[in-house]
Formats: structure tokens, sequence, C-alpha cells
């Protein structure tokens, strides 16, 4: 039967396969259009994590600063009684929740309810957050709706320019490779990247601008566009509103000024900006490398301003998007397990969407109205004014911004409880944790990154012992006296109580059902009813504004980084690498992936790399103003030369993330991981 993928939001189609008593293994479903067979690495060896002998089978709760096995009863008993303290001692508002974009959406809907409902908190959010809401603050500002790509992902390949921003997709997304192999066979493309990526070798322009200054750039390309009247104008006139003082900016931010903000060739800025601005079909595409940082929102709007310009979104085979995260980053949020908003993708202030979901989940309306903490706050007021967590599917003392401040706040909590299926780092400082179910042993449905919604069945025996995450969250509901909050531990239930919550609003998923999927369709929502087939492409007729059309924001074409000065000069800049996934919980206990790529490593130019003595496979220091992590050096002329690039796959001693920005940008509290300054040093030399 049938399965997808349980990491990124490409959710490849895949088929679990075993010999008799075997273990089961993971291979692409060849007939699932997305990714045709293809797999990445993370994808094959997926299977591994089900029969791990890590793998936790009985709950934990702490005795006498011990996490001990305790029966299930025990363990949702004292799980809901610490809840019910803090609740009772310091106020609802002193628990929060964190959830996640791994969640299917009927976890996370249920989840958004939970915490509403059950905890009575407003403080809860999820660690999408930290992922794609700068694009997704950006694209609704513009647009009036956020989908990650507004298009279906084959048109990728039609295109006649891409220009990729602060994306890695051969590393990210290998299947995805053969969209974008298919668009080089024809067309031209441009990758603006601090690095030369494999992708980035293979484009027609590699603009290798500098950490943080992706605003200048799309400037100065929007800049070569006005200059030689490749704006579209009618599009300009007859679909958006605000373009006059973009232009002003524009017209000031020229190829010269960008080059000594970015770094880039004034001349590379221009050849680019034709080939985009000439395209009959072309896609701006952005991804982490743009949107994490303090002014993520600015930036992504100023690509999106440049696509605007040109009259890319709305025109078939054209657009703007942003390559989405996690398996179901985008469903996670459109569900409503994010503090400002209410399922459907709905905004926690709209009186309409406060009036369905109280009607649906039969409560006041002033228990779903407020708005609560985001993500970046609840880690950072742990042990202060949040006094006890609940965490569902994140590892943020690994993946948090300065991870070392959370690891010592988690650490003075009442009570934390976490929902693993491995005991993560986060996981070890819980007062209770509740071992679950993983991706191929129960069902549930998840929203990729085209906004298409797919049904995981159950294809795998699942072990004795965890249990669902649903029927955990109805089991704590039932012990905090709201027994009717999670409907059934039965997603296909879950998911009509989600058809209701949201029909008529953003993210309609009424007229998708469970038969519906199985049986193949391909259901972008949109699908306002039963009949209806679901929705591709957003935009060919309106925006989503009450007028239909797309604004322009008049960002500042400013670069916004941690500021360097003689004691950090230089910047850590973080991502992924193919091998690992995220916080690492899963994929560093799968072989194969940490034989090949065992411990994180810190690349950096060989000239900088001479000025301080260091080879490559020296241990290199690597000191922020909030810490220092060592690492292995690999010289590598493919970054820039002041720049430095390591991923945060790994915990304890290897937390990078010890390192990162606390700043957030103001608009979508992403912290800013993608700019730290820093300081380098030897430490020792590898033999
Ligand atoms: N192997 C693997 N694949 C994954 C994941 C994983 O953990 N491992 N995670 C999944 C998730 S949740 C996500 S969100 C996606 C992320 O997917 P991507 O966004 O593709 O991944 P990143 O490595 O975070 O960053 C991409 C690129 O941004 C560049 N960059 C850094 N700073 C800047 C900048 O200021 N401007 C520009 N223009 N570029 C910059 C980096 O050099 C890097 O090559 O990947 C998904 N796929
Ligand atoms: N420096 C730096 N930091 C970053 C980033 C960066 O680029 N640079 N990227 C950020 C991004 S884009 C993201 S998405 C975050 C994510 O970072 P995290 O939120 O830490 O994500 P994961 O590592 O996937 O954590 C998921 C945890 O939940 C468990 N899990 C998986 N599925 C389920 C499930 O269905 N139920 C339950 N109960 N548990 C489950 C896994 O075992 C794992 O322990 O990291 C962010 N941190
Ligand atoms: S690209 Fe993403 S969804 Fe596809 S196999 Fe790899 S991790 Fe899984
Ligand atoms: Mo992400």
């Amino acid at each position: 039967m049938r399965t997808f993928c349980p990491y990124c939001a490409l959710q490849c189609g895949m088929r679990l396969e075993r010999d008799a008593g075997g273990p089961y293994r993971a291979v692409g479903d060849a007939t699932f259009d997305v990714n045709a067979g293809d797999l990445c690495m993370k994808g094959f060896s997926s299977a591994e994590t089900l029969v791990h002998p890590e793998r936790l089978l009985s709950p934990l709760v702490r005795r006498n600063g011990v996490l001990e096995e305790a029966t299930w009863e025990e363990a949702l008993d004292a799980a809901a009684a610490g809840f019910a303290r803090t609740r009772r001692e310091r106020g609802a508002d002193a628990v929060a929740a964190f959830g996640s974009g791994a969640l299917t959406n009927e976890k996370a809907y249920s989840l958004g309810k939970f915490a509403r409902l059950a905890l009575g908190t407003a403080h809860f959010d999820y660690n999408g957050r930290f992922c794609m809401s700068s694009a997704a603050a950006a694209a609704n500002r513009a647009f009036g709706i956020d989908r990650g790509l507004p298009f279906p992902i084959a048109w990728l390949a039609d295109a006649d320019v891409i220009l990729l921003a602060g994306g890695n997709p051969l590393d990210t997304m290998p299947p995805l490779g053969r969209y974008l192999e298919a668009q080089r066979a024809h067309g031209e493309s441009i990758v603006v990247d601090p690095r030369a990526t494999a992708f980035a070798k293979g484009a027609t322009w590699h603009l290798q601008a500098a950490p943080g200054s992706d605003a200048s750039l799309a400037y100065a390309l929007l800049h070569v566009a006005i200059a030689e009247r490749l704006i579209d104008e009618h599009f300009v006139a007859a679909r958006t509103s605000g373009f006059a003082d973009v232009r002003r900016i524009a017209e000031r931010e020229d190829p010269e000024r960008a080059e000594r903000k970015t770094g880039v060739a004034a001349e590379t800025i221009r050849a680019a900006a034709r080939a985009l601005a000439g395209a009959k079909r072309a896609i701006v595409l952005t991804a982490r490398g743009v949107e994490q940082h303090r002014n993520g929102t600015d930036a992504a709007s100023a690509y999106i301003n440049l696509a605007l310009a040109l009259g890319l979104p709305g025109r078939d085979g054209s657009g703007y998007g942003t390559l989405t995260g996690q398996g179901n980053g985008l469903g996670g949020r459109e569900q409503g397990q994010k503090s400002d908003q209410l399922p459907g993708y709905s905004r926690v202030e709209d009186p309409e969407a406060i009036a369905r979901i109280a009607a649906v989940w039969n409560c006041a309306p002033e228990r779903v109205s407020r708005r609560g903490k985001t993500a970046t706050t609840i880690l950072h007021e742990l042990g202060s004014a949040i006094a006890g967590l609940f965490v569902i599917g994140s590892n943020p003392i690994v993946s948090g911004p300065h991870a070392s401040a959370i690891r010592e706040k988690i650490a003075t909590l009442d009570h934390l409880v976490v929902c693993d299926f491995f005991l993560s780092e986060t996981a070890r400082y819980a007062h209770v944790v509740l071992p679950t179910l993983q991706w191929a042993e129960e069902s549930g449905t998840m929203t990729n990154l085209e906004g298409r919604v797919l049904l995981r069945e159950r294809v795998a025996d699942a072990p004795d012992g965890p249990r669902g995450d649903l029927a955990i969250l109805r089991e704590l509901a039932t012990r905090l006296g709201e027994p009717h909050v999670v409907a059934s531990d039965e997603p296909e239930a879950v998911f009509e109580e989600i058809r209701r919550a949201t029909r008529g609003a953003r993210a309609d998923y009424s007229g998708i059902t469970y038969a519906r999927l199985r049986s193949g369709e391909r259901l972008h929502w949109p699908v306002p009813d039963e009949s209806h087939a679901g929705t591709p492409a957003l935009f060919a007729d309106r925006f989503a504004f009450p007028d239909g059309r797309a604004r322009f924001i008049a960002v500042a074409p400013e670069t916004d980084v941690e500021a360097h000065d003689a004691a950090y000069p230089f910047t850590l800049t973080t991502g992924r690498v193919r091998e690992h996934y995220l916080s690492g919980t899963q994929t560093r206990r799968v072989a194969r992936l940490i034989a090949a790529v065992p411990d994180p490593i810190v690349e950096l130019h060989p000239s900088l790399a001479a000025r301080f003595g260091i080879a490559d496979g020296d241990l290199v220091r690597i000191t922020s103003r909030r810490g220092s992590v060592d690492l292995a050096a690999r010289l590598s002329s493919d970054i820039r030369a002041e720049t430095l690039f390591a991923s945060f796959h790994w915990g304890g001693t290897q937390t990078l993330n010890d390192l990162t920005d606390t700043a957030v940008d103001p608009i979508s509290a992403m912290p800013g991981f993608k700019s730290a300054a820093v300081r380098i040093a030897k430490v020792s030399t590898t033999v």
C-alpha cells in the first residue's frame, strides 16, 4: 500500500516492502507523479527508525530526578495532573504547547483545539515559526494568502527562467531535481546563494551574494527591469496597487550600489535581470536562505515585488513561491496549531472565523479568539512566564535559536511533557515522556509544498507500547475535564470535523474526503465542495484581498544582520546537509546516514583558513556573542571568503544553535538563523 516519506515537504510517494518476517524497506512509488519513484537517501532509509533498538516503547515518568518506566495510566495521570497544577498555581497562561510541521493535519488541528480548550492557554505555536513564517508573512501581505507554491510543482519543469534565492534543493529535496533538470534542458536559471552549491554551479547565473543582502539584490534586479522597460505595466495597473513607492526605491538601488552591498558584480545582476524579465514563463522562488533573517519577511517581499512588477503571479506557467520545509509545514499551520491562526488558515482576529470555529467546537467565542505568544517568545520565557510546556513533534533545545539558553531555562520548568518516539535531547529534560507511533503505523493527511492534500495510510504493524498522538491528546483532554475536545482516535473522524471547521475559509478542505484521496484525486486546497476539482493554481483571476489586487510592499533595500566588529568579524550562516534531517533525532539513528556524515563540519574558504593557519580537517572553534562550538574544518572555495557555513543537525557539544542570533524578524518572529557574527580560531590539528 502507498505511504509517503516521513520527512520533508516534497512528500515523496513510497511503499514499504518486506520479506516474510523481515524488516521493512522503503521503495519509491513510481506511480506517484510528484517523485515518480525517486527518493533521497533519507527517504530510502526511513523504515530503519521503525524497528530501532532505541525506540521508546514505554512511557517514562521522572521520579527522584530520574526518568523511569511507568504504565500508561500513571504517565497520563502525571502528565495531566502537572498541567492542572501549573494552571491552578500560576494560571492557564503559564502553560504552553509547542507543536510541529511533522504532525498530520488531524493531529495539528487537535493540538490547537486541545491547547485552547483543554489546557486553556492562548500560548501555543509550532516549529514552522522557525521555518517558513517569513515567506508566509510576505505572501500574505502581498497576495492575501500563502500556499508555499501557489501553482503545481510541474510548472517548474516548463519555466523558461527560474530564479531561486536561498535554497539548496539538490541536497534538501533531491527528487525535485528531475523538474529542475528538465527546466535546465531548455531554459535558464539564476541562483542567489553565498555558497556555490551543486545547484548554483549548474545555473546560468550564480549570484554569490553576502548573507542577508537579498533585499538589495532583488531591488537591483527590479531596477534593471524598470530601466530597460521590461515591467509588465498592464498587469501592474490592472491587478496590483502600491507600485509607485517600490519603483522609487528600486530606481535608487542601481546594480552598482547593490554590488557594494551584496558583492555581486553589477554586470551579472544586469544580465540575470534581462533574462528573467524577458522570459515568457518565469518563476521566482525563495527558501530559508532568504527568509531566516531579522528582515526575512522584507527580503521575501523584495522578491515578491520583483515577481509582481514582471507580472508573474497569476500568469500561466509563472509565479512566485516558497519551497516549504517539513512534511506538513503547510497543513500544520492551516489547521491552527499556530498562536495567531484558527483552522482553515483563518486569522485569530477574524470575527467570521471565530464564530465558525466556536460553533464547530461548541464553545464560547472567547475561548478561541485570543492571540498567543510565538514559538520564539515561548522558548524565551521558559521558566519565567511559562512554567509548564507540552512538546509534540519538535526538539527545540537543538533546533531553537540560542539553544544553550533554552537548555538552561527548560531545566527550570515546573512541568514538561514530551511526546516522541525517541528520547530526543528535549525529552531528556521531561517530567513525563509519552511514546508515540511513527508515520507508517497510523493514518492521517499531510499537505505538501504545493498545497496538495495527501492521505498517508497505515502500512506497518505497530509495536506494543506506543500510542498514537491523537489517542494521547484525547486521554489528556479527558483528564483535564474536556473529554470531547478530540473527536476520536480515528483520524478520519477528526478529518470530518476539519472539513466542517474549514468550510468557507481560506484553506477550505471541506470538499476533501478520505474516499477522494484514496481514489488518487489530485486535490490542492481550496476545495470548497465535494464536486470541486481543487485549485492547482491560485491567482489566475484575482488575489485574496477584497479588491482582488496584489500589494507591493515598499521594504527597505538594506542588509540587517548581527553587527560585526573586531571581535566578531565574520558571518556564520547555517543550513542542511543531504544526509540529516533537522534536529537529527531520526537521521542520527540511521546507520547508513551517520556513516555517511557522522559529525557536523564547518565550511570555510581557503583564504580565510590560511589567515588562521587552518588546514582541512583541523578542529576550529567558532565563537559568537552567545557561545562557542568546535567543529572540524572543510576548506572549500565554493563559499564566500568572509562567510562560514555549518549545519544544525547535532546536539550536545555539537549544538550549532548555541551560536545563533536571538534577534527576530519583527513581523514573522523568525530568528536570524542564517547570520550570526562570529570569530574563529584553530583548536587543534587532526591527524
Ligand atoms: N537533507 C535535508 N533536507 C531537508 C531538511 C533537512 O533538515 N535535511 N529540512 C527540510 C526543511 S524543514 C526545510 S525548511 C528545507 C530547507 O531547505 P533550504 O532552504 O534549501 O535549506 P538550507 O540549507 O536551510 O538553506 C538553503 C541555502 O541558503 C543559503 N543561504 C544562507 N544564507 C543566505 C542568504 O542570506 N541569502 C541567500 N540567498 N542564501 C543564503 C545557504 O548557503 C544554503 O545553500 O529543507 C527540507 N529538506
Ligand atoms: N541554525 C539553524 N536552526 C534551524 C534551522 C536552520 O536552518 N538553521 N531551521 C529551522 C527549521 S526550518 C525547522 S523546520 C526547525 C525544526 O526543528 P525541530 O522542531 O526540532 O524538528 P525535528 O528535528 O523534526 O523534531 C521533530 C521531533 O519530533 C519527533 N517526531 C517526528 N514525527 C513525530 C510525530 O508524528 N509525533 C510525535 N509526537 N513526534 C514526532 C522526532 O523524533 C523529533 O524528535 O529547525 C529550525 N532550526
Ligand atoms: S525529498 Fe523529502 S520527501 Fe522525498 S524522500 Fe527525501 S526527505 Fe523524503
Ligand atoms: Mo523547516
